[in-house]
């Protein structure tokens, strides 16, 4: 049988009975997925495109924009401005939110995204991917422009997140809170196909993921976890682990749904301070990960659960295979 394309996969979803999945989101996802086949193919062309460096703007975290964040936060937000499935936008790289402008229809959700997620890994031809989230907008903003509270919603009021990643195969992998779905980009007839899903993440396998030039931010217990699992067969634990980093979230969390093991961006626990975003990367992943079968935590509790006070807050995360994010969040003796 051949492989169900993404629009056939979302018309399905349309149609089960008690679906989460009405017309206007699926069109607003088919209208994502689009832009992320133009974003691909800008990344794609490279240095033949003028596409790869730095620009001399930061963004509002006070990062250096990449050219490839600012093409792709544009493709989004000329791909999504019209369609009228919308009623605002707001990005990573943006310091406001975007509502929809006056002249064109608004719809009923909101959409949240990191347009080029990893983005230091595009100079060297390593995988990025765009991360998405899509919540609903509050009943109350019908007849007004929408406001940054409005996108302060705790991530378990997502109703789809998803993310593109541009690697050796470009595939999309996404949640309607019906389980996680991967489809790769069939570039030559431009339709995603479905290609695995639902996705379960194996567990029991014996890989986690850190920066460990941040160990000097961890905390005891962020410490305690990796040490074990460094000395491995020669330590408590008596068995050895793998390590693995990309700097590239998407790269990293794909691998975990497929292959399983763990992720950690932890705070620095002398001051609070995470790398990771709430809303654009923590949520989405999140919801994508628990659809899984995984866990994730911002090193104690669900990052779902998590109630944003700001449109770029950033949280610590860990997150995976749902005994090794219980044995970093200190809710399992270690094993
Ligand atoms: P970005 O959205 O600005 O690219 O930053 C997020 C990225 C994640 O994809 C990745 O997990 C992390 O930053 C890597 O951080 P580090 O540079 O500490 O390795
Ligand atoms: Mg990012």
């Amino acid at each position: 049988m051949s492989k169900p394309t993404l629009s056939r996969f979302l018309i399905d979803q349309q149609r089960m009975p008690d679906s989460t999945c009405p017309a206007e989101l699926r069109l607003l996802i088919e209208t994502i997925a689009r832009a992320c086949k133009v974003i691909n193919h800008a990344i794609s062309k490279g240095a033949l495109g003028d596409v790869l460096g730095s620009l001399d703007s930061e963004n509002v975290q006070g990062e250096v924009q990449k050219k490839l964040d600012v093409i792709a936060n544009d493709l989004l937000l000329d791909a999504n401005e019209w369609g009228g499935h919308l009623a605002g936008m707001a990005s990573e790289e943006m310091e406001a939110i975007h509502p929809i402008p006056n002249r064109y229809p608004k719809g009923e959700y909101l959409l949240l995204f990191d347009p080029i997620d990893g983005s230091s890994n595009v100079d060297v031809d390593l995988s990025v991917g765009t991360i998405f989230s899509i919540l609903r907008a509050p009943e109350h903003t019908s007849g007004r422009d929408v406001e940054e509270g409005d996108f302060l919603q705790p991530g378990h009021c997502q109703v789809a997140a998803g993310y593109a990643i541009y690697g050796p195969q470009t595939l999309m992998v996404l949640t309607v809170g019906t389980g996680v779905y991967e489809f790769t980009l069939d570039a030559e007839i431009g339709s995603w196909r479905m290609t695995d899903g639902p996705l379960k993440i194996p567990t029991g396998r014996r890989e986690f993921a850190i920066n460990m030039a941040r160990r000097r931010q961890w905390s005891p217990a962020i410490s305690q976890y990796v040490e074990e699992r460094i000395l491995g067969a020669e330590g408590p634990l008596g068995v050895d682990y793998n390590m693995r980093w990309t700097a590239s979230m998407v790269a990293d969390v794909h691998r975990i749904l497929k292959r399983g093991g763990v992720f950690l961006y932890p705070e620095d626990h002398r001051n609070g301070k995470a790398k990771l975003r709430l809303l654009y990367e923590a949520n989405p992943m999140s919801m994508l990960i628990e659809q899984a079968g995984g866990a994730a935590t911002d090193g104690a509790n669900r990052i779902l659960d998590a109630e944003p006070v700001g449109l770029h807050q950033r949280i610590g995360v860990v997150l995976g295979d749902p005994q090794e994010v219980a044995i970093v969040s200190g809710q399992l003796a270690d094993a």
